[in-house]
């Protein structure tokens, strides 16, 4: 069955996926979603609610013992399998995608490869892991093992919805766990046909579950389920806070990959030809709707003015629309995302903020349909002001001057934030030196995004804590069991 809407890649309802098989076809609590960039109900969603979290991990729970016990060269297959499977979905998956979540063409593809890619790299790892010998005098020996924690509950949001569940899912499954998934309400498509296609690549059923539904009821059962051992959340400050009051209730580990308020510095030295292209990408990819995303361009004084005219010459350029239009920018995700920018755009507009470019939603013809905001850029922005200080997760760039390498860095780290960053200058050692004193968790020098899932990547401050992405990640869902002998 094919939804309402001409979206024939789209069914008509969609239910969790537990136990390799989707159930809720009667269900009797479910949500519509829409798509965003056309207003149109897109599909109907299952509310999963206590019963089917309850379901999930009893089912994880059961799966585990088989899949931790499975040889490490055999994981690693399948997830080499997996992300097999996801490039040769591509089209679809990008279709999809971009359908639920508002995403360009470019944004959506973007998402699918670096997903394909996080099961590729975990792949490698999953018969690598060993532990330490321990020197003890000689009437003991002492090694230690890595062991998975069971079952692992990943919280997912809306803004990137695929890739940001294959980050989870791919070390939590190499580390030898099995996951339920909870996607956000709006973008649970993709995540779905993912568990789907894990199944088909060889995954056994029950290691990778997810429950659709509502942050407050199926999300929050999920994480205060007591078979769960382990969290990780990448969402709101708010949510996350009571993710981890849910966490401390069983004591569980967890990570949290919060908002950004990310600095990117423009030094007097810097490569312009590179720096403001670089510079706009950092804030305009996926609409802004990226935790990580330069969101305070910090620019010397004496460049200000050069680099504002290349920036917005360059934002005159960006087409908006709905993927199937060739456009460089989609729309915003979520209607109350959609509302949150223009209240800001507001709020910048009442601090004494200038909009240069941009400035409100964007309504003209067709656009006036869907949730498009022009990318903005802010000048005469002040680090005070809350458009410097509050996480917009939209196109909206606050430029900010500075005079000297120290009031930089000072107004780089003024932001309880602390995820990423970005510099640009062609002097070696002032680099190195200011990455240094960043307070936050992922420095890029010269560009902006770098590293990919190699590196990892998480929060200072209040960006929330843990390491996703490379190695780092693997650790994450892995505990340390030390066994000691007496000889
Ligand atoms: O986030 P929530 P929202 C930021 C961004 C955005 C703001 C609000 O600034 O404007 O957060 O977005 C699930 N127990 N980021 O309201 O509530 C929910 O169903 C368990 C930054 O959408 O954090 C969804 O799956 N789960 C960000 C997920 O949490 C709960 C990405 C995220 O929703 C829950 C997204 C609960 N009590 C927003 N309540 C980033 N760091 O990348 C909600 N959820």
């Amino acid at each position: 069955m094919t939804a309402a809407t001409t979206d024939s890649a789209v069914r008509e309802f969609y239910g969790s996926f537990i136990n390799g098989e989707e159930v809720g076809e009667s269900a009797a609590s479910t949500f519509e979603t829409r798509n965003p960039a056309n207003g149109q109900v897109l599909t109907v969603i299952q509310e999963g609610g206590q019963a089917l979290v309850d379901q999930a991990v009893a089912n994880s729970r059961a799966a585990f013992p088989a899949w931790r016990d499975l040889p490490g060269v055999e994981k690693g297959r399948i997830l080499l399998a997996i992300s097999r499977k996801i490039l040769e979905n591509k089209d679809l998956l990008v279709t999809l995608e971009s359908l639920d979540n508002g995403k360009s063409q470019m944004d959506a593809t973007f998402d699918v490869i670096t997903a394909a890619r996080y099961f590729e790299y975990y792949a490698g790892m999953a018969d690598k892991l060993g532990g330490e010998t321990i020197p003890l005098p000689g009437t003991h020996i002492s090694y230690t093992r890595p062991e998975p924690f069971g079952v692992t509950a990943h919280i997912v949001p809306w803004n990137a919805a695929f890739q940001q569940a294959a980050r989870g899912v791919a070390p939590a499954l190499a580390a030898g766990n099995t996951a339920v998934v909870k996607p956000a309400e709006d973008t649970s498509i993709s995540t779905l046909v993912m568990a789907r296609l894990a199944l088909e690549a060889g995954l056994p059923a029950g290691v990778f579950n997810v429950v659709t539904g509502l942050g407050s009821t199926t999300g929050a059962a999920l994480v205060s389920h007591p078979q769960v051992s382990r969290i990780t959340f990448t969402g709101s400050v708010p949510t996350g806070q009571a993710i981890m009051r849910a966490a401390a209730e069983h004591l569980n580990p967890l990570t949290l990959e919060l908002g950004g308020k990310a600095p990117n510095i423009i030094f007097e030295d810097a490569d312009l030809k590179a720096a403001i292209p670089g510079s706009l990408m950092a804030i305009n990819i996926n609409a802004g709707q990226v935790c990580a995303a330069g969101s305070r361009l910090l620019v010397h004084r004496s460049l200000h003015d050069e680099v504002v005219e290349g920036l917005v010459a360059l934002n005159r350029q960006v087409k908006l629309g709905p993927a199937a239009s060739g456009s460089s920018m989609g729309a915003i995700t979520t209607a109350a995302q959609y509302a949150k920018i223009q209240e800001y755009l507001e709020i910048g507009k009442a601090e004494g903020a200038r909009a240069v470019i941009g400035g409100s939603a964007a309504t003209d013809g067709e656009l006036a349909q869907g949730q498009f905001i022009q990318p903005t850029i802010f000048t005469g922005v002040d680090n005070s002001m809350r458009i410097a200080q509050e996480e917009i997760f939209g196109p909206v760039l606050s430029v900010i001057p500075f005079d000297s390498e120290e009031d930089a860095v000072r107004i780089a780290n003024d932001t309880k934030y602390g995820l990423t960053a970005g510099l640009w200058t062609r002097d070696l050692g002032r680099a190195h030196r200011v990455a240094a004193q960043i307070e936050a968790g992922q420095v890029t020098v010269n560009d902006f995004f770098a590293g990919g899932v190699q590196a990892p990547f998480g929060g200072y401050k209040n960006s929330g804590f843990g390491r996703e992405k490379g190695t780092h990640a693997l650790s994450e869902y892995l505990q340390t069991k030390t066994v000691s002998i007496k000889l």
